[in-house]
């Protein structure tokens, strides 16, 4: 089953259109860029919520950026594998990926030649489902679930995904 994180913290009811933005130091191509967007039309298919790419970081809602190492918010990345991302509950938008990673950001995954291939879309719509407030999942073919089997792609929602973000939204 769903879970909510603690206090059950949300994007404001008035506040159904969010922004979302890229690291500028990033210097993100269009494959990645739109690789964010299908994450996130993943979501906003079966909430009402929107999401919009702005170019004023500072002024997103979502902020996305990889990072590798110490990235000064005190949880630092630890390189190829373990932590992969991570994303915190509404309404703080941080969205960080560990640059370290072997990210697959077109093609399948499971045919990837290193070992260590993780499948950015995936991961994406792992976390945008943290920022939006949900917690894990006791159900393993959800989204939310807190593991994956490397080298695999999970990106369709499930039943137990859907009615965790239309109970909060
Ligand atoms: N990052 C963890 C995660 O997103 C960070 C985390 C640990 C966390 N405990 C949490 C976030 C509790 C919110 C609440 O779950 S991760 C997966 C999965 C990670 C893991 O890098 O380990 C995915 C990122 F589910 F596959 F294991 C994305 Cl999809
Ligand atoms: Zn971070
Ligand atoms: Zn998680």
């Amino acid at each position: 089953h769903f879970t909510v994180f603690p206090g059950q913290p949300r994007w404001p009811a008035g506040k159904q259109e969010l922004t979302y933005s890229f690291y500028p130091g990033n210097e993100l191509t269009k494959t990645v860029k739109s690789v964010f967007a299908t994450a996130f039309a993943r979501w906003s298919e079966v909430a009402r919520l929107k999401f919009t790419e702005t170019e004023l970081y500072y002024n997103a809602d979502i902020k996305i950026g990889f990072f590798s190492g110490d990235h000064g918010d005190g949880e630092p990345f630890d390189g190829i594998l373990g932590t992969l991302a991570h994303a915190f509950s509404p309404t703080n938008g941080r969205f960080h990926l560990d640059a370290a990673e072997d990210w697959v950001v077109s093609g399948d995954v499971s045919k990837s030649a290193l070992p260590t291939a993780v499948d950015l879309e995936s991961v994406a719509v792992h976390e945008i489902g943290h920022l939006l407030g949900l917690g894990h999942s006791s159900v393993e073919e959800a989204i939310m679930f807190p593991t994956i089997s490397s080298r695999s792609k999970k990106v369709v929602l499930t039943e137990d995904d859907v009615k965790g973000i239309q109970y909060i939204y």
